[in-house]
Order: structure tokens, then sequence, then C-alpha cells
């Protein structure tokens, strides 16, 4: 396929900021953003979001890429013209929206799905686990005397996305009279004025149905002096008792970036069980070089995997193949600042990961859940 053009633009996302929109050849992919962001998390642009749209299109044309693979192609052109040895240096936001829009419009010109590109020798397709944040605290929220915890969240125990984004509707609609809801945060879910375990305590009454997770994001609460909740102060030898014991008693599956960011050994102290998922975010930033590291300190048994926080797909595929082979769980997953584009579910779908983590509510996550539905729909 040849490239004829490439434009970028700024767009705005779901907090109303701004974020970057690449068109090729007439197909669109835009990059989301994030808001507790990992401290090593490759930067979003170069120098700024205007000087990557006008680098994008100044871009040579034609171009000719014909594959997932042919990406290198399009990574060592910018290496070479912006004199970086690595192309994220390009911006993790920049590169991402650009790579995807170059493989949706080979996806189009060979009139196949997005998920075909990515892989198109799958022979038996996997459609993801949806887990979905329902109600919200951490730097999502507004609300006073909001949980510290970023996220809790909902792991469907239904057959199929169908039925699991059914599940996961109907709590999310329960739960506002529950919680006398009546604000949405940043990700669509409840805003609350309660603590921790108050949240978790009413998530129990559903466990038939779902499974419990938290995205602690732990290094947004972490301060000199250990780890700040409203009404205590946890040092890190506390903290980590303290997340085992809440393992125990709500019985949770997921539990994401229990702790700051630098504490590999204090994630090694976390027990693990094939029970239950100890999640790195912040603690991985979706960077090889820290995954091992996380896996050579046994750190963690599933990895959240954000395209936009790498940028490289090419990477991106490397990580998946890396988690196979060590049996570490991947969740692929939205940002807080999210886009219309339906891509993340192809990209869920493609590089086969086992879970999605992108939402319930509202517009921006329910059009990636969407997708699943319809990629699902074909499968039968
Ligand atoms: C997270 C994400 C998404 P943000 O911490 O997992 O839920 O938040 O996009 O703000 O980094
Ligand atoms: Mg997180």
């Amino acid at each position: 396929m040849l490239i004829k053009s490439f434009k970028a633009r700024k767009i705005k996302d779901s907090r109303g900021e701004e974020t970057i929109e690449v068109s090729v050849n007439g197909c669109k992919a835009s990059s989301p953003s994030g808001k507790s962001k990992g401290k090593y998390e490759t930067p979003s642009y170069y120098k700024s979001l205007e000087w990557n749209i006008s680098a994008i299109n100044k871009l040579e044309i034609p171009f000719s890429i014909k594959s997932f693979e042919d990406l290198s192609k399009i990574e060592k052109l910018i290496e070479k013209k912006f004199k970086n040895k690595d192309a994220k240096k390009f911006g993790a936001n920049a590169l991402f929206a650009l790579e995807s829009a170059i493989l949706k419009s080979i996806a189009k010109s060979e009139k196949k799905e997005l998920w075909q590109i990515i892989n198109p020798k799958v022979r038996r397709l996997k459609i993801p686990i949806p887990i979905g944040n329902v109600v919200g605290g951490g730097v999502h929220s507004y609300s006073e005397n909001k949980p510290v915890f970023q996220e809790f969240l909902l792991i469907p125990k239904g057959k199929g996305i169908r039925e699991n984004v059914n599940i996961m509707q109907l709590i999310h609609k329960k739960l506002k009279k529950i919680l006398k809801g009546e604000k949405l945060n940043d990700e669509g879910a409840w805003e609350a004025s309660s603590d921790e375990e108050k949240i978790l305590e009413k998530l129990k009454k559903f466990k038939n149905k779902i499974n419990i997770g938290v995205d602690i994001a732990a290094s947004t609460f972490y301060r000199k002096k250990g780890y700040e909740y409203n009404d205590k102060t946890l040092s890190p030898d506390e903290q980590i008792d303290y997340i085992n014991e809440i393992i125990k008693k709500y019985g949770l599956l997921y539990i994401e970036d229990p702790l700051q960011e630098e504490d590999f050994s204090g994630f090694s102290k976390i027990n693990k069980s094939s029970q239950h998922l100890i999640i790195g975010d912040d603690l991985t930033v979706t960077h090889i070089e820290r995954i091992k590291k996380a896996l050579k300190f046994r750190a963690i048994n599933a990895l959240i995997i954000k395209p936009n926080q790498n940028g490289s797909l090419m990477e991106l595929k490397k990580i998946f193949d890396f988690c196979r082979k060590n049996r570490i769980k991947t969740i692929i997953s939205h940002r807080s600042g999210e886009t219309m584009d339906d891509a993340l579910a192809d990209y869920a779908v493609g590089f086969q990961a086992d879970f999605i983590k992108c939402g319930i509510a509202t517009k921006w996550r329910f059009v990636k859940l969407k997708r699943l539905i319809d990629i699902e729909k074909r499968l039968i």
C-alpha cells in the first residue's frame, strides 16, 4: 500500500484536554491521555503537541508499507529524520497515533479488520474479559472524602463479551442507588464520599456475578511519611500487611499498583497465588526493561499494557510475547482521558490480551466494548 497523505491535528479528549489525531490516507487514529501518569512513562510528545503535529505533516510521501512488521520502516524513518536512536523519543502519543492510523489504512486497503493486520496468522481468536471501573477515587475523582484508591473494578464472570458487558452495566446501574451516586468521574465511574472498605463491602454483594478488583494507584497517595489515607498513614511495611489483609477479607481477584512505583522489592512481598493478580502499571509503565526487572523481583503476575504509554506497536508485540512466555497475564488498558477511537478493542484481540480495562459507562468507554461485541458476533 502506498501512503499518499499524512495529516495530524489536535482534538479534544473526554476530559476536554488536547490530544493528537493522525490520519493516513483518510483513516483516523487518536491517542488518549493519562492523569495518574507513571513517573517513568515515555513523554507524550517530543517538544510539544504542536511540534509533533507539524513533524508528522511534513513526513515524506509517497511511502510504501504492506504489513504490521513494516512499521519498522516508519520507526527507522523517524529515527533518521529526527536524529534519535529510539523512535519512542518522538513521543509516545504521537508515535502510537501515527502507527495506528497506518495499520488502519492497511486494513482498509486490504478489506480486512484491524485485528487481522496485527495478527494475520491467528487461528482461534480470544476475546478478552472486560474489566470495568464502577466507583472512583484518587486523582480521577473530585468529591469530598473520596477514597484514596483510584478505581474499584468489576471483573464479570459471564460467558462471552456481550453477557459480561450486560453484567457490568447492570451492577453500575444498581450502584447508583446503593451509593446515592450523582456524579460520574473522569472514567464514567460513580464518585463516592466513602472509605475504601465500605465500598468493597458493597461490592461483595455482587460476588455471584463478578470478581472484585482495585487499582490502588499507590504512588498518588505516597508521601515521605508513608501511604496517606483519609484517616491513617501506613508505613511501607504496614501497607504490605494491609494489602495482604484486604485481598483475603474481600477475596480480591485484581490488585493494581498496591505500592508506589519505585518499590519492586515491596511488590515481591505481596502474596501471590493463582487465585489473584498482582498487577504493575505505574511500576512497569509498558516498558520492556521495567517489566523484565519486575519479573526478576517476582513483583507481579500480571501487567497493564497501555499502547500510548509506549508508542511503538512493534515493541508492544514484544511485550505481549514476553508475557506469554513468562506466564504473566496481560491487561490492555484505556486512559482516563479517552477519545472515540475504538482501536483498543482490535489491539486487545490482535495481541490476544487476557483482559481489557476500558470502563463501563460513557460513550468513550462504550465504543470499545461495542467494537468487542461486534468482533465476537462475527466469530459465532
Ligand atoms: C490507570 C489509568 C487508567 P490514567 O491508572 O490505570 O485507568 O489512569 O490514564 O489516568 O493513568
Ligand atoms: Mg493504574
